[in-house]
C-alpha cells in the first residue's frame, strides 16, 4: 500500500496527527488509550480520526495494555495502547513486560513531558524508555517531529517481524504539537535488523526429514512460535503426513486440537502425565517455536534426555540457550514446516509408540472427583467447554489454579482462541485481555475464566465493558483464596497460611483453621459489584444449577459475571515440583 496516497506529503500536520494517521495507515482498527496532560494532543487527534479508528477508554492503563494484547493474541495483528506520561506510562509497564515474555506484538505509545524539561523531574515525568529498556523489543524517545512518521513505521515493522514483541514510542508533548509535512515513504533506518534471512536452509530441512524418517519414538513439542508464525495449518499437515503425536506448551494451546487422538495436550509442571511420559521416553523431540522454559522442563538435564532434538525458532538466541539442539534451525516456523512438508516421509514404524502414548492418555487422563457434591473448578470448566462447543469461543484466563485447570479441561480447537499470560504470569490479565478479544471479535463468545484474586486486579474494566458495549462473560472460580499459593503452602509449608485468604483477617480461614470446605463468608459480593458497574450477574453454588447458570451467562446480551462457589482444598494435579523431574510427578 502506498502511504503517499493516504495523505499528501506537502500538507503540514502536527506530530499528534501524524501518530494517528500512521495508525490508520497501518490498518489499526482499535486503540486502548487513557488520556492525560502529556498525551492530550494525541487524544484530540484521535477524535479527528474517529470514523477510521475506534478509541476505547479503559479504566486503568494496565487494562488498556492487556486489552491491546487480547486484541493481538486473538488476531495476530499488533495491539495498540496509549498512556500519558509519568503514572500513565508506568501503569503500562507490566503489560509491556508481559508482551515481551510472550512475544506479543504490542505498540505502546506514551506522552512525555516537553523536550526542554526532560531530565528536570518535571511534573509527571518518568524516564519511561529507561524503565522499559530491558522489557521492550525496541523503544523510541522521539525528539523531532520530522521523525514521527518513520518511527511509527519502524515500530510496527519491529513489533510484527521476526520474533514479535512490544515496541514503546515515547512522544514529548512539544513534538506532538510541532508541525511538519510528513514523508510517509521515507526509508526505515534499521541497520542490523535483518529478519528476512531467518529461513531454514534446504540442508537443514533435509536433516530434519532424515531424523524424522529414522525416529522410532518421535514427539512434537509445539509452542507460541507456531501461533506467532501462523503455522498451525502446516503443523496439522505435518502430523497428518507423519502420524507423530503432539504436545503443547501453555502458549501453544490451540495450535493443535485437544480432541484429536494424536494430541497429548499440555506438557510441563501441570501438564498431562502422558505428555510428560512421552517426553521422557521419546527418541526425537521436534521443538517448534518453544524456549524450553523451566515450567516445561523442570530439571533441564533430565528433560528428554535420550532424545535427539530438532529445535526450530525464529530467534537465534533461543537455540542452545537452555538445552542443546542436535539440529538447531533458525527459521520462521511456518516457513520451515511448509518446506519440511514437501519432502517429509512418515517414520518406518511408530505405531507401537503411538499406541503406547494413547494408552497412557486413556489410563492417566486429567481427572477430578466427579462425585463431589458441590462444584469443582475442573467440573465448571469442563461444563463450559461442553456447553460452548458449537459456538465461536475465545477463552482468556487470570493466573493461578483456575488458569492451569482451564489449560487442562477446556477443549480448544483453533489457534488464537486462548489467551494466557504465560511467561510473566500476571494476575489481572484475564478480564482486560477478554475486552480486547471482544473488541476484535464483536460477535464471538468471549469468556474470561478467572480467579477471585486475579479478577480483583483489574475489576475496574467491568466499567469499560459496560460503557463500550463489549459483552464479555466472566466465569469466576471463586475459592476465596489465592489458590495456587495455598496449594504451595499445603505442599511445601505444612499448610501454614501466609496471607493467602481473601476475606477478613479475623476469619478462621486466614489461619488455615476453617472448618468447612467453603469460606465463612463470601467476600466481596461480586454480584453486587458487577451490577453496580451495569453488568449482568448471578452466583451459583449447586452442581445441578451449573449448566443453566452457564447458559444464562452465555445468552445474556451484555457483559456478565457468573460467580461460581468452589472449595479451596483442591490442588492442580499432576504436578512436577519446580526443578524436579518427571519421576517426581505428584499424582494425588
Ligand atoms: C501480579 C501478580 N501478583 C502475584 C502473583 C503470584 N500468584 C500467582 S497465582 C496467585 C494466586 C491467584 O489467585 P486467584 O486469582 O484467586 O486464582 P486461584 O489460584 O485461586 O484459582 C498468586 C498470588 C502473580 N502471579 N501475579
Ligand atoms: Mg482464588
Amino acid at each position: 500500500m502506498s502511504h503517499a496516497s493516504l495523505a499528501r506529503p506537502t500538507q503540514l500536520m502536527s506530530g499528534a496527527d501524524i501518530v494517528v494517521q500512521s495508525l490508520v495507515n497501518q490498518g489499526v482498527e482499535v486503540i486502548f488509550a487513557y488520556p492525560g496532560g502529556a498525551s492530550m494532543p494525541m487524544h484530540q487527534a484521535l477524535t479527528r480520526f474517529s470514523n477510521q479508528l475506534r478509541t476505547i477508554l479503559p479504566r486503568h492503563e494496565q487494562g488498556g495494555g492487556f486489552a491491546a494484547q487480547g486484541y493481538s493474541r486473538s488476531t495476530g495483528r499488533p495491539g495498540v495502547c496509549m498512556a500519558t506520561s509519568g503514572p500513565g506510562a508506568t501503569n503500562l509497564v507490566t503489560s509491556i513486560a508481559d508482551a515481551k515474555l510472550d512475544s506479543i506484538p504490542l505498540i505502546a505509545i506514551t506522552g512525555q513531558v516537553p523536550t526542554p524539561v526532560i531530565g528536570t523531574d518535571a511534573f509527571q515525568e518518568t524516564p519511561i524508555v529507561e524503565i522499559c529498556r530491558g522489557i521492550t523489543k525496541h523503544h523510541y524517545l522521539v525528539t523531532d517531529v520530522r521523525n514521527v512518521a518513520r518511527v511509527m513505521r519502524e515500530a510496527f515493522h519491529i513489533a510484527t517481524t521476526g520474533r514479535p514483541g512490544p515496541v514503546l514510542v515515547d512522544l514529548p508533548k512539544d513534538v506532538q504539537l510541532a508541525q511538519c509535512s510528513p514523508q510517509w515513504d521515507e526509508p526505515m533506518n534499521l541497520p542490523g535488523y535483518r529478519i528476512k534471512t531467518r529461513r531454514a536452509e534446504p540442508e537443514q530441512i533435509r536433516q530434519a526429514a532424515a531424523a524424522i524418517k529414522l525416529a522410532r519414538r518421535p514427539l512434537i513439542y509445539a509452542g507460541g512460535g507456531v501461533l506467532a508464525s501462523e503455522a498451525s495449518p502446516a503443523l496439522r499437515e505435518l502430523v497428518r503426513k507423519t502420524g507423530i503425536p503432539v504436545t503443547m506448551t501453555l502458549m501453544g494451546l490451540g495450535c493443535y486440537p485437544n480432541e484429536d487422538p494424536l494430541s497429548l495436550d499440555m506438557l510441563g509442571m501441570h501438564g498431562s502425565v502422558y505428555a510428560n511420559w512421552a517426553v521422557r521416553d521419546c527418541d526425537l523431540l521436534i521443538a517448534l517455536g518453544v524456549r524450553f522454559d523451566d515450567r516445561v522442563t523442570g530439571k533441564v538435564s533430565a528433560f528428554a534426555k535420550d532424545a535427539k532434538i530438532i529445535h526450530i525458532d525464529v530467534d537465534p538466541s533461543e537455540l542452545n540457550k537452555n538445552k542443546p539442539a542436535h539440529i538447531p534451525v533458525v527459521s520462521d516456523v511456518r516457513y520451515a514446516l511448509e518446506e519440511l512438508n514437501k519432502i517429509v516421509e512418515a517414520p518406518e514404524d511408530i505405531s507401537g509408540w503411538v499406541r503406547q502414548c494413547q494408552q497412557w492418555k486413556r489410563e492417566m487422563p486429567f481427572k477430578y472427583d466427579d462425585r463431589f457434591e458441590g462444584i469443582l473448578q475442573q467440573h465448571a470448566i469442563a461444563e463450559l467447554s461442553r456447553i460452548s462447543k458449537s459456538r465461536e469461543t475465545y477463552i482468556t484466563v487470570g493466573v493461578g489454579q483456575h488458569q492451569m485447570w482451564s489449560a487442562q479441561f477446556f477443549q480448544l480447537r483453533e489457534p488464537r482462541t486462548w489467551a494466557s499470560s504465560s511467561g510473566l504470569g500476571t494476575m489481572g490479565f484475564g478480564l482486560p485481555a477478554a475486552m480486547g478479544v471482544q473488541a476484535a471479535h464483536p460477535n464471538a463468545l468471549v469468556v474470561d475464566i478467572d480467579g477471585d484474586g486475579s479478577f480483583q486486579m483489574n475489576i475496574q474494566e467491568l466499567a469499560t465493558l459496560h460503557c463500550e458495549n463489549l459483552p464479555v462473560k466472566v466465569m469466576l472460580l471463586n475459592n476465596q483464596h489465592l489458590g495456587m499459593v495455598v496449594q504451595w503452602e499445603d505442599r511445601f509449608h505444612a499448610g501454614n497460611r501466609a496471607h493467602t485468604y481473601l476475606g477478613p483477617v479475623h476469619h478462621a480461614e486466614a489461619y488455615g483453621k476453617g472448618e468447612s470446605i467453603y469460606a465463612t463468608q463470601r467476600y466481596p459480593n461480586f454480584v453486587a459489584i458487577a451490577k453496580g458497574y451495569g453488568c449482568g450477574a448471578a452466583s451459583v453454588s449447586r452442581k445441578a444449577d451449573l449448566p443453566a447458570a452457564i447458559e444464562e451467562m452465555i445468552n445474556y446480551p451484555g457483559p456478565f459475571v457468573l460467580d461460581v462457589e468452589v472449595p479451596y482444598q483442591e490442588h492442580v494435579l499432576p504436578m512436577i515440583p519446580s526443578g524436579r523431574t518427571v519421576d517426581d510427578i505428584i499424582l494425588e
